[in-house]
C-alpha cells in the first residue's frame, strides 16, 4: 500500500487534488517518484563526496551535515520546533552564515540568496537584523544596529564567488532597503560594509559593537532594569557609549583581507590599499587593546571597562574573540594565537564540547545584559554553543595543530555521541544550537537542534580546514 497526504488551498474544487493523486496511484508510480528523490538527493549530496575510511565522520560529512545546512538555508532560524511564530524571520548575519554550507550544493539559489539579502541593506551598510522571506523587507520591529551584521555579507558573496567563480554577480544592481531608486552594485554594497566598521570605531580604533555583535545576548547598551525584558526589541543608549567588540575587530581582519583581496582581482587597486591600512591599523589596535596577557580581551564595555579579561571577576575569558582573532591569525608570531588556544583548552574545553564563556555569569549585570539573565551552563551564557566551536578549531588549523582541531570537532559531532544519546536526547544525526555546558544542571544535555548556524560552520570547518580542501 502506499498512502498519500498531501495539502490544496482548494477545497470545494477538487480538481488540483484529484491531479495530484492521479500522479501518485498505483505503487508503480509512487516507486518511480521516490526513485526519482532519491536521484535527486544524490546528485545534490554528491557535489562533495568523502571517503575517509571513517563511516561516521563520511556519514556526517556526505549526507547528514550537508542535509542540516539544506534545511537552515531554507528556514533560517523561521519556523522552528522551538522557537515558535514567524517573529525572527531570516537573520541578515544567520543566512549569510547558512550560504557558507549550501553554496556548492544550488549555487543558483545561493545567489538569488545573497541578492535578496543584500537588498535590505541601509545605504550606510548598516543592516536590518532581520528581514521576512515572504516579503523580502527588513522588520522594522527589530531594526538595526548590530554592528557585525555587515560583514558577513562580504562573507557570503565571497564564498559564492571561490565556488563558483561568478564574479559576475558583483556587477548586480542591487537596491538600498529595497528601494530601487538608490541602487548600486553589489561589489558597492560590500564597499559600504567594509566602510561601516571603520567609520563606527570606538576609543581604542576597535568596532563599536552597537546593540550586539554576533553574541546576540551581550547587551552592551542596553541598560534594561528588567531581564526578563525582550533584549532585542529594548532601546539602546547610543551617545557616549564606549562599548568596543573585539570579535567584530578579528571579524574585520579576515572578511577586510577577503575585501582587498577582491579589490585586487578586479584591478582596484587604489581601494585595494586604502583597505588594507584600515586593516593594518585594525590589527594593531587588537594587539594593543585586545590582548590580555594570556587571550583576547571579548569586549569594552560602555564605560569602557574590559569584558572577557583576567581583570574580571565572572566571564574572564570569551571564546568569540579567541576563535576569531587567532583565525584572522591576529599576532601569531608574537605567539599571542598560541597563548588564547592554550587558555581555551584550559579554562573553556570540556568533555562535551568548548563552552562559551568562563566563569559563568551568577547574577545580572545591567551593562552585560540578557547573556548574565541565562542560568549558568545555557546558551550564551557559559554554554557550549556549537556554533562557535568551530571557529576555534579553525583557529588551531591556523597554527598548524589539527589534532588538537580533530579532537574538538569529534566532541561535538552528533555521529561520535551516539553513545551518550541518553544525555544528549536531540537527534543524533544533526547539530543542535547548544549542550549544557560545565556549570548546568545536567552538562552534555543538548538543546535545539536543526536551525542553528552551526550546521553551517561545522561544516565548512571540516571540509575546508581539518581536511583542508578550498574552493
Ligand atoms: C538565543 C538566540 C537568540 C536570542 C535573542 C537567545 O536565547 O540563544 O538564538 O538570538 O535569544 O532572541
Ligand atoms: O548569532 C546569534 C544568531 O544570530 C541567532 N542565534 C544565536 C546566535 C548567538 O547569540
Amino acid at each position: 500500500h502506499s498512502f498519500l497526504v498531501g495539502y490544496t488551498w482548494e477545497n470545494i474544487n477538487k480538481k488540483k487534488a484529484k491531479e495530484t493523486i492521479a500522479k501518485f496511484d498505483t505503487v508503480a508510480k509512487v516507486d518511480a517518484a521516490l526513485a526519482d528523490l532519491r536521484k535527486y538527493w544524490d546528485t545534490l549530496l554528491g557535489n562533495y563526496t568523502l571517503d575517509s575510511g571513517d563511516e561516521k565522520l563520511d556519514r556526517m560529512v556526505n549526507i547528514w551535515n550537508q542535509y542540516q545546512c539544506m534545511v537552515t538555508f531554507c528556514f533560517s532560524r523561521s519556523a522552528s520546533f522551538f522557537e515558535s511564530g514567524i517573529g525572527r524571520g531570516m537573520g541578515f548575519r544567520d543566512s549569510n552564515q547558512d550560504l557558507v554550507g549550501f553554496v556548492h550544493q544550488i549555487p543558483e539559489r545561493a545567489r538569488e540568496r545573497i541578492i535578496d539579502i543584500a537588498s535590505t541593506q541601509f545605504p550606510d551598510g548598516g543592516c536590518y537584523h532581520q528581514y521576512q522571506p515572504l516579503t523580502k523587507r527588513g522588520n522594522n520591529d527589530i531594526g538595526g544596529g548590530f554592528n557585525d551584521d555587515p560583514l558577513w555579507l562580504i562573507l557570503g558573496t565571497i564564498s559564492y564567488i571561490k565556488e563558483t567563480g561568478d564574479f559576475g554577480i558583483l556587477q548586480e544592481q542591487v537596491p538600498f532597503d529595497n528601494d530601487w531608486s538608490v541602487a548600486r552594485s553589489l561589489f558597492d554594497h560590500l564597499s559600504v560594509s567594509f566602510d561601516h566598521v571603520i567609520k563606527n570605531l570606538g576609543p581604542h580604533g576597535l568596532p563599536l559593537i552597537g546593540r550586539a555583535d554576533w553574541n546576540d545576548c551581550l547587551n552592551l547598551n542596553c541598560f534594561s532594569n528588567d531581564p526578563n525584558e525582550s533584549f532585542q526589541t529594548a532601546e539602546n543608549k547610543s551617545e557616549g557609549t564606549k562599548a568596543e567588540s573585539v570579535m567584530i575587530a578579528g571579524m574585520f581582519v579576515i572578511y577586510g583581507q577577503d575585501y582587498i583581496e577582491l579589490c585586487k582581482r578586479l584591478g582596484k587597486t587604489e581601494e585595494a590599499a586604502r583597505a588594507q591600512k584600515h586593516v593594518d591599523a585594525m590589527t594593531v589596535a587588537v594587539k594593543k587593546y585586545g590582548w590580555d596577557g594570556e587571550w583576547f580581551v571579548r569586549a569594552y564595555d560602555y564605560y569602557g571597562n574590559k569584558i572577557g579579561s583576567r581583570e574580571n571577576e565572572e566571564g574572564k575569558i570569551f571564546i568569540e574573540s579567541q576563535g576569531w582573532c587567532t583565525m584572522a591569525a591576529i599576532g601569531k608570531e608574537e605567539g599571542m594565537c598560541h597563548k588564547s588556544l592554550d587558555a581555551v583548552k584550559e579554562r573553556l574545553d570540556t568533555k562535551y564540547g568548548i563552552v562559551l564563556n568562563n566563569p559563568a555569569f551568577t547574577k545580572y549585570y545591567i551593562e552585560y545584559g540578557e547573556i548574565s539573565s541565562y542560568p549558568p551552563g545555557y546558551k550564551e551564557n557559559a554554554g557550549i554553543f556549537c556554533h562557535n566551536n568551530p571557529w576555534i578549531m579553525i583557529g588551531e588549523t591556523v597554527i598548524g595543530r589539527g589534532e588538537q582541531a580533530w579532537e574538538y570537532y569529534k566532541k561535538i559531532c552528533p555521529a561520535y555521541l551516539e553513545d551518550i544519546s541518553d544525555l544528549h536526547k536531540t537527534e543524533p544525526y544533526v547539530y543542535s544550537q547548544m549542550v549544557a555546558g560545565k556549570d548546568a544542571f545536567k552538562p552534555g544535555e543538548a538543546k535545539n537542534s536543526w536551525l542553528t548556524g552551526t550546521a553551517a560552520w561545522n561544516y565548512y570547518a571540516i571540509t575546508q580546514f581539518i581536511l583542508g580542501i578550498k574552493p
